[in-house]
């Protein structure tokens, strides 16, 4: 295959990845609301900080050829945008 044409089916694997990316995020954030309103129920705070590391532990551990450092960002990334998302829907910004 030349090298244009190998690009091309490239960009179309990382399409499909991108689609399911963002079906699982939605996923994520659909459960994040609804643990938002476990918290509401029971004036607990947005904030786990022992839940964030137990769950940074366990995907760094699942990352592959030297990918744990990203898969680190990615979720810090993740939490940031969730715990967003709490204090919003929770008005509590
Ligand atoms: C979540 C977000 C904020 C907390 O600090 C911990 C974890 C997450 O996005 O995974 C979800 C959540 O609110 C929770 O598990 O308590």
């Amino acid at each position: 295959m030349d090298d244009m044409k190998k690009l091309g089916a490239l960009r179309g694997e990382i399409d499909g990845i991108d689609n399911e990316i963002a079906a699982l995020f939605n996923k994520r954030m659909e459960t994040v609301k609804q643990i938002a309103d476990v918290k509401k129920e029971n004036c607990a705070a947005v904030t786990d900080g022992a839940r964030e590391q137990e769950i940074i532990d366990k995907v760094t551990a699942l990352a592959k050829g030297g990918n744990a450092k990203y898969m680190k960002k990615l979720f810090l990334t993740l939490f940031e945008m969730s715990r967003d998302y709490q204090d919003e829907y929770l008005g509590n910004k």
